[in-house]
C-alpha cells in the first residue's frame, strides 16, 4: 500500500482516536450521524484539517460512521 502524507495524517488522527478510547459516538456531539471538523478536534484537538480531509474520502466536509470506521480500522490493521 502506498502510504500517501494524506494517508498518514489520517491514521494520526484514527490512532489517536484509538488511542483515547474515543467512539464515532462519543464525537457525534450533536448525534446528526455525521462529524464535522469542529466535532472532531473537540474530543482531539490535535487533529488537522489535512487529517480530517484525508479521512473524508467522498469529501463532503464531514466524516461517516463508514468513513471514521474505514480510518480506525487502517489503524488497527
Ligand atoms: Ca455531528
Ligand atoms: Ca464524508
Amino acid at each position: 500500500m502506498k502510504m500517501t502524507l494524506a494517508t498518514i495524517a489520517a491514521l494520526t488522527f484514527a490512532g489517536a482516536a484509538v488511542a483515547q478510547g474515543v467512539g464515532f459516538a462519543e464525537l457525534d456531539a450533536d448525534k446528526n450521524g455525521a462529524l464535522s471538523y469542529s466535532e472532531v478536534t473537540a474530543a482531539l484537538p490535535d487533529t488537522t484539517k489535512e487529517a480530517f480531509t484525508a479521512a473524508d474520502t467522498d469529501a463532503n466536509g464531514t466524516l461517516s460512521k463508514a468513513e471514521f470506521k474505514a480510518a480506525t480500522t487502517k489503524t488497527n490493521g
